[in-house]
């Protein structure tokens, strides 16, 4: 901005004014990065809604929006792989795990970072609920990282561009053995390829 070399008055102020708009520009951007649209399919390859994956301060939020599913508590997890391959999904591979954990919140060598809340579907085959994860982000923060140390959140997109949701038959127990069963719709969470670019 050559214009703010010059040491006019009038235009040290348009100089600031023009630094505020382009600051509210990057402030706008940022937040439409921070947030993920998931469309969910079942074994069919039909729509059963979507997730939004958004990034807040102190964690991510899943904001679920479904459709078209067998009623009552299904286990609900990010699985390692982006790729969803009906009609089984296993395409998905098992629980994220950066840290080397094992399954469910009741465990005490527990629990993998993709281990997210039970949804519960609705008689009419909906569902509606917000899913908080405090442990998760989108992209790792290296300077957070450090100052945080162990505790540190894990990225979701920490070596892979694509990481998937997994809505499975059972409800999760929430113990060693989650006993969920089969997987019966998948969607791939797609790093915003826009964040890269920036
Ligand atoms: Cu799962
Ligand atoms: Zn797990």
């Amino acid at each position: 901005m050559p214009i703010c070399l010059r040491s006019s008055l009038s235009f040290i102020s348009m100089c600031a004014a023009a630094f505020l708009v382009a600051l509210g520009l990057l402030a706008q951007t940022a937040h439409a990065d921070d947030e993920l649209l998931v469309s969910m399919q079942n074994a069919d390859g039909e729509s059963v809604g979507s997730v939004k994956v958004n990034e807040l301060e102190h964690g991510t939020l899943f904001v679920i929006d479904l459709k078209n599913l067998p009623p009552n508590g299904h286990g609900f997890h990010i699985h390692e792989n982006g790729t969803c391959e009906p009609p089984d999904f296993k395409s998905a591979g098992d629980h994220y795990n950066p840290a080397n954990k094992k399954h469910g919140y009741d465990n005490e060598k527990g629990y993998h970072a993709g281990d997210l809340a039970n949804i519960v579907v609705s008689e009419q085959g909906t569902a509606q609920a917000e899913i908080f994860a405090s442990w998760l982000v989108l992209e790792q923060d290296d300077d957070a990282a450090q100052s945080q140390g162990d505790a540190s959140p894990h990225a979701l997109f920490d070596g892979s561009d694509a990481r998937a949701i997994i809505i499975h038959e059972n409800a999760d127990s929430y113990e060693a053995d989650s006993g969920t069963g089969g997987r019966i719709a998948c969607g791939v969470i797609e790093r915003n390829e826009d964040a890269n670019e920036s």
